[in-house]
């Protein structure tokens, strides 16, 4: 009987190869595995046979069975790839492939890199996952800052975190590169927020920092009036407001002239103000170049953060910071 079951897998798999179309597939598998099938019969027997023989048995006709099955799914797989090349026209128009486009912040990330690179910059990188020392302890950032609060920053099983800025990028090449230094970081941050048409927990910055013998805050306003200039247009004015910032000491807040020129009362942009609150800046504090084995008597330094997605709104009249990042090709093909 085992010499059987394997003729009958071995005749059942050469009719199904060589069956023409589904309707013949179709009679072969009814005849070799279905209810009446002569190898269902003798599966049923297997019980009355002698129990030494039975595993054996019934091992040839589990295999038997998958042979056909398997003989029957590639049978109808070919038929099916026989028919589509028929079906195959060669004369109709081709399908035009999907062309890509620069996300507008991909686009502003590139400009400023061009910016920078003619200043002198070079553009450091670092990674977004953190340890609090690198995001706070070695920006001067004591433990109780409000900006370390767990509600406001994302902190990871284990101690890391998401960066809240790219200084973290800074403090790294400092520790490991002696002055001068002259870099831009870009990049993704993160923090806490709830998200709506103005925030998210997701934008993205580029910070700048340059550290030398005898940087001012002259080369700092320098910088920020060439960047603005270059970003945009020529005739933009930038102007400084002392802030604070625990990294750096004296820290400014600066603004550029709006693109309506102050001419609107109604202004979305600058709310008839004539200017636009860009970000921050100011002179390193010593205690940063202290963290990082720079020595504050040698060296002086500038540094500056600004965020992407406020630039690109004003540039493009973009409304909605969400749309950054929901990859909705309407969106970002419009620019
Ligand atoms: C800002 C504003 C002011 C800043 C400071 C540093 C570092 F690492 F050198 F201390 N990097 N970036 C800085 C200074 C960032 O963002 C609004």
């Amino acid at each position: 009987m085992l010499e059987e079951v394997r003729q009958l897998a071995s005749v059942a798999v050469e009719e199904i190869e060589a069956a023409r179309d589904d309707k013949a597939l179709e009679a072969l598998r009814v005849h070799h595995l279905g209810r009446k099938s002569r190898l269902r019969q003798i599966a049923r027997q297997i019980g009355q046979r002698p129990a030494a023989q039975r595993p054996a048995l019934g091992q040839a006709t589990a295999c038997a069975q998958k042979a056909i099955q398997q003989a029957l799914d590639d049978k109808a797989l070919a038929l099916r790839q026989v028919a589509e090349a028929a079906a195959l026209d060669v004369t109709l128009p081709g399908r035009r492939p999907l062309l890509g486009c620069a996300h507008p912040l991909s686009q502003l990330t590139d400009e400023l890199i061009g910016i920078f690179q003619g200043m002198g910059f070079d553009v450091a990188d670092g990674p977004e996952v953190e340890d609090e020392y690198h995001n706070f302890d070695a920006l001067n950032t004591p433990a109780d800052h409000p900006a370390r609060d767990l509600h406001d920053t994302f902190y990871l099983e284990g101690g890391g975190l998401l960066r809240t800025h790219t200084s973290t990028v800074q403090v790294r090449v400092m520790e490991q590169t002696p002055p001068p230094v002259r870099i831009i970081s870009l990049g993704r941050c993160y923090r806490r927020e709830t998200v709506d048409a103005t925030h998210h927990f997701a934008f993205h910055q580029i910070e700048g920092l340059y550290v030398d013998h005898g940087v001012s805050f002259a080369d700092l306003k320098g910088t920020i009036e060439a960047m603005g200039r270059q970003l945009m247009g020529e005739e933009t004015q930038v102007r400084f407001r002392p802030h604070f910032f625990p990294f750096t000491e004296p820290s400014v807040e600066y603004d550029f002239t709006c693109i309506c020129k102050g001419q609107r009362t109604n202004c979305s942009i600058c709310k008839g103000t004539g200017w636009i609150e860009i970000a921050g800046a100011g002179m390193v504090d010593p205690a940063v170049f202290t963290a990082v084995g720079y020595d504050p008597d040698e060296y002086t330094g500038f540094a500056f953060g600004m965020g992407l997605e406020r630039i690109a709104m004003i540039r493009h009249g973009i409304d909605d910071v969400r749309r950054f990042l929901e990859n909705d090709l309407r969106f970002i093909r419009q620019f």
